[in-house]
């Protein structure tokens, strides 16, 4: 039995608790009424609360049967869609017909209609004043090339709410992540029920904060990459990686800042431990193209914890007020949290889940009781970037006679003098044998996601080392790992070095301690 509340948001008997009356509407893009139909069930078993029926994707389309069987058989309610090329769809034929269809669905029964800014008025003419009182109107705008300011953005919903729109909508695109802040200002400030989003991947925080500002909608959809418009999550990942029913106003905002980004588990691992706990945070992928920007940018308290990668790690540094002694030895960050105060905080835990792993994986899980098995070896690091600063940093300081290669030479060299190691341009690195028994460690981003049939050395050198390391971990098994253990050397995957960072991060995102066998099984499944 379906209980309706207040909101007009339907929920079935004993379904979890929502925190937040935001909807999860399903895009339904199909060649002919009976896939759409098909799809229509797909969205109700998926938990959507709504469908958008995109009728400019149908290859065939006879108004009046179509929407009378699209909205009697649909087992959610229905929005419909008609959307012109002019406005980024698929519509290119008479105006006047296509509007004749939205009243139609209006008319109809259907939940919603949406009729793009630009048209309403030629709508409203037709309309005559006979607006059905169940459906409501949503009025929309689109832009497919940037994001206007906050005045314009304002001006925009000012003249939709002049329009007669019952739900206000508009869609911009993120050339920059901090874009995003812009619509989370007007959604949050705007009186009437407003569907705010920003495209592109750079947008994708505004998709899914939704609940937490204000949003009457998001878009999630039924498979990855059947997107409606660019950016669009799954309403799978809403649901059980973002814990969308379970965000508001109060949510903690969380995220991987790096570019790309797109690779990191992450998201994966601090969402689902947020949840076995009922802690109540998100964590996102975050694109980030000048980390200074987005942190001045995004400076409240709800946004209060970070990972980072690639390439900030170092210009991560200059964004924190406090660094712990250890990251500022090493030259890197990749954990950032918001004291109470406001200010960031930085520390770098790449060093103890990279060098914890590689002694794991030189002695087993018993550990040693004269020292590090590190001491004394030759551990030669291939990169100098963040986490490369962290692992020779490590292996120095567990007593290893470290060696760094990298590509830009300098680099290299400046690593070396600081942490007291040698220097090596990656060229040299394939004949630089001069014992046997070595470590290597990987801390490039080569053989990365999708570049997985590239690899920092040759397998002919490999047989100078007993233990190789990766500390990319998309794939878990690089080509790197998988010839490395071909020529006879223990492995330790970056997925280890992954779980044994993330521990001291789990514990200061939430001051809780880690759930460490439920990073492990969360990453086995990986
Ligand atoms: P970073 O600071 O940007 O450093 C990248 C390093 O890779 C630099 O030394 C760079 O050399 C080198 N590099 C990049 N592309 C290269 C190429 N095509 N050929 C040769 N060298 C190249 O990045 P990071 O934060 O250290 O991360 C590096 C990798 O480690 C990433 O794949 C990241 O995902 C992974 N990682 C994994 C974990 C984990 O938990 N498993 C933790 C940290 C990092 P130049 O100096 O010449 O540019
Ligand atoms: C990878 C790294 O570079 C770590 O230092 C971050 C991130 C986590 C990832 O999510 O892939 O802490």
């Amino acid at each position: 039995m379906e209980l309706v509340v207040d909101s007009g948001v339907k929920k079935m008997e004993g379904e979890a608790m929502r925190k937040n009356q935001t909807l999860i509407c399903a895009p339904i893009m199909a060649d002919s009424v009976d896939q759409m139909l098909i799809l229509m069930q797909k969205a109700k078993i998926s938990g959507a609360d709504l469908v958008e029926v995109r009728v400019d994707s149908l290859k065939s389309f006879n108004p009046r049967p179509d929407i009378d069987t699209l909205i009697k058989q649909c087992p959610l309610p229905t929005l419909f869609t008609y959307r012109p090329t002019w406005e980024g769809g698929q519509y290119a034929g008479d105006e006047k017909s296509r509007l004749d269809a939205l009243r139609l669905a209006m008319e109809l029964g259907a939940d919603y209609i949406d009729v793009e800014l630009k048209a309403i008025g030629e709508f409203n003419n037709a309309l005559h004043g006979n607006k059905s009182a169940k459906c409501k109107l949503i009025v929309s705008s689109h832009n497919y090339e940037s994001t206007p300011s906050a005045e314009d953005l304002g001006n925009l919903v000012a003249r939709i709410q002049a329009s007669g729109a019952d739900i206000v909508k508009f869609a911009t695109t993120a050339q920059d992540i901090t874009d995003v802040a812009r619509v989370f200002q007007i959604t949050v400030h705007s009186q009437v029920p407003i569907i705010a989003m920003v495209m592109g991947e750079k947008g994708l925080m505004s998709r899914i904060l939704c609940p937490k500002f204000g949003g009457y909608l998001t878009f999630g959809t039924l498979e990855v990459g059947k997107v409606s418009a660019p950016g669009q999550p799954t309403v799978e990942d809403l649901l059980n990686l973002y814990n969308f029913r379970q965000l508001g106003p109060d949510t903690k905002i969380f995220g991987i800042i790096g570019k790309p980004v797109s690779h990191s588990k992450s998201p994966l691992l601090y969402n689902e431990s947020f949840r076995s706990v009922g802690f109540n945070g998100v964590f996102m992928h975050l694109l980030v193209d000048d980390i200074a920007n987005f942190f001045r940018t995004y400076s409240s308290l709800d946004f209060a914890g970070f990972s980072c990668t690639i390439p900030h790690k170092e210009a991560a540094l200059d964004c924190c007020a406090e660094i712990d002694p250890t990251a500022k030895a090493i030259g890197a960050v990749n954990c950032i949290i918001r004291r109470p105060d406001g200010k960031l905080f930085g520390c770098n835990t790449d060093y103890i889940g990279a060098i914890s792993a590689i002694e794991e994986g030189l002695q087993g899980s018993q550990p040693s009781i004269s020292g590090s098995p590190l001491a004394g070896k030759l551990f030669v690091v291939i990169g100098a970037g963040g986490a490369g600063k962290a692992i020779a940093y490590g292996a120095k300081e567990k007593g290893a006679r470290v060696v760094i290669a990298n590509r830009t030479y300098e680099r290299a060299r400046e690593l070396a003098i600081v942490v007291g190691a040698e220097a090596l341009s990656l060229d040299e690195l394939s004949n630089f044998h001069p014992e046997n028994d070595m470590i290597l460690a990987n801390t490039t981003s080569i053989g990365m996601q999708p570049k997985v049939d590239d690899t920092p050395i040759s397998k002919e050198a490999l047989k100078h080392y007993s233990l190789v390391f990766d500390a990319v971990y998309t794939p878990k098994i690089t080509r790197l790992l998988r010839e490395a253990q071909e020529s006879g050397a223990k492995i330790v995957t970056g997925v280890e070095m992954f779980i044994g960072q993330a521990y001291e991060q789990y514990e200061r995102f939430t001051g809780l301690p880690a759930p460490k066998e439920l990073f492990k099984n969360i990453m086995s499944t990986y």
